[in-house]
């Protein structure tokens, strides 16, 4: 069993998907072993994506994340990193495969709906950054 992080990032959220967004993890045996709904402060936002600093999108990514409320949970399944990241689609939504999130759902290369983690360290950072162990369910 492995265990990833998803992100319902602001743009999904405001647009009403979050339960087509939930309907496509759990019918795909992603099981949500934690959630929460918060809206993230520009320097939290640049925590989370610390990784892309160097990036010319890394400002406006991070005003992004922070323009909203999110919704993040902790996904649990066999292959869950690889799983989701199918199910999200290509990060450009019109690279994306036919009936990812991404490719129904998103508007730009940025406000591409979700988030996922994309390896087992960056899943280990990306949990703990959101939630402590007391908040996943075992
Ligand atoms: P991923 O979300 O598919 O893992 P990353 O390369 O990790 O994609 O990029 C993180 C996020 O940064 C993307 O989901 C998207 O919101 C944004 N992003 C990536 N590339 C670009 C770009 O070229 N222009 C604007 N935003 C981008
Ligand atoms: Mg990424």
């Amino acid at each position: 069993m492995e265990r990833t992080l998803s992100i319902i990032k602001p743009d999904g959220v405001a647009r009403g998907i979050i339960g087509e967004v939930i309907q496509r993890l759990e019918s795909n045996k992603l099981k949500i072993v934690a959630m929460k709904m918060l809206k993230m402060n520009k320097t939290q936002a640049e925590g989370f994506y610390a990784v892309h600093e160097a990036r010319p999108f890394f400002d406006s990514l991070t005003y992004f994340m922070s323009s909203g409320p999110i919704v993040i949970m902790v996904l649990e399944g066999e292959n869950a990193i690889a799983k989701y990241r199918e199910i999200m689609g290509a990060t450009d939504y019109k690279e994306a495969a036919e009936g990812t999130i991404r490719k129904d759902f998103a508007t730009d290369i940025e406000k591409n709906v979700v988030h996922g983690s994309d390896s087992p360290e960056t899943a280990i950072f990306e949990i703990s950054y959101f939630f402590n162990s007391f908040e996943l369910i075992h």
